[in-house]
């Protein structure tokens, strides 16, 4: 899938600690059935063999269901995996190694919650921003808050593709209206669902509803 072609609309990222004793693969392929347009899988705390094992099976699955697959952190298991791309903090690896180490073709995300972190990932060769917190969230410790404003900014005057993040659910989406997003990012509005298919299928109506 060429860098140009993806759809932000609705960016799932994992989590397996919300799952309680349903299928984590189950979860995300129906989700990705109900409309996530791209997944990125997020561990935390997990030995890099597991990390592969698991990123394997959903590499295998984002194919066959042509969604693209990126990597949270780990550059490292990106390129084991030849995932589409990474997604990067503000504490993990700088954008412009990343881009050194995996080349021109791969994705790279950076997270942003100001104007100057959204400027310096754009000059250094992102792909996409990820901007948030702009809700609360219990899904993350020690988030910064970003104002709507905020992100409306990063949207008016840098020229890569923003994705909101942060406590985004069915009842505030409305809220980014205006903001010129061009997705949302969800972790527990998808992952803590019964139903995740039918969850992503309603977010991404009313993200459709905002463009
Ligand atoms: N990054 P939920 S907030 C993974 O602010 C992540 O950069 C954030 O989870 C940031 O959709 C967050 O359940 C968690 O609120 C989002």
């Amino acid at each position: 899938m060429e860098k140009s072609d993806i759809d932000y609309t609705l960016y799932l990222c994992t989590d397996r600690s919300c799952l309680g004793d349903r299928d984590f693969y189950e979860i995300v392929r129906n989700a990705i059935l109900g409309g996530c347009s791209v997944v990125q899988l997020r561990e935390k705390n997990i030995e890099t063999r597991e990390y592969i094992k698991i990123a394997e099976k959903v590499r295998k699955m984002t194919r066959e269901l042509s969604v693209p697959l990126i990597i949270n952190d780990r550059v490292d298991v990106c390129m084991a995996i030849d995932a589409d791309g990474v997604h990067l903090g503000q504490e993990d690896m700088e954008v412009s190694m990343a881009r050194k180490l995996l080349g021109q073709n791969k994705i790279i995300g950076c997270s942003a919650h100001n104007l100057t972190e959204a400027k310096k990932a754009f000059e250094d060769g992102a792909d996409y921003l990820g901007v948030g917190a702009i809700f609360s969230t219990s899904t993350k410790k020690n988030t910064v808050d970003t104002s709507i404003e905020a992100l409306q900014e990063i949207c008016g005057k840098i020229k890569l593709p923003v994705v909101a993040i942060g406590g985004i659910k069915e009842e505030n989406v409305h809220l980014l209206a205006q903001t010129k997003i061009s997705g949302i990012a969800v972790v527990s509005a998808i992952m803590a669902k019964e139903d995740s298919e039918m969850a992503a299928k309603k977010l991404r109506e009313l993200v459709g509803e905002l463009k």
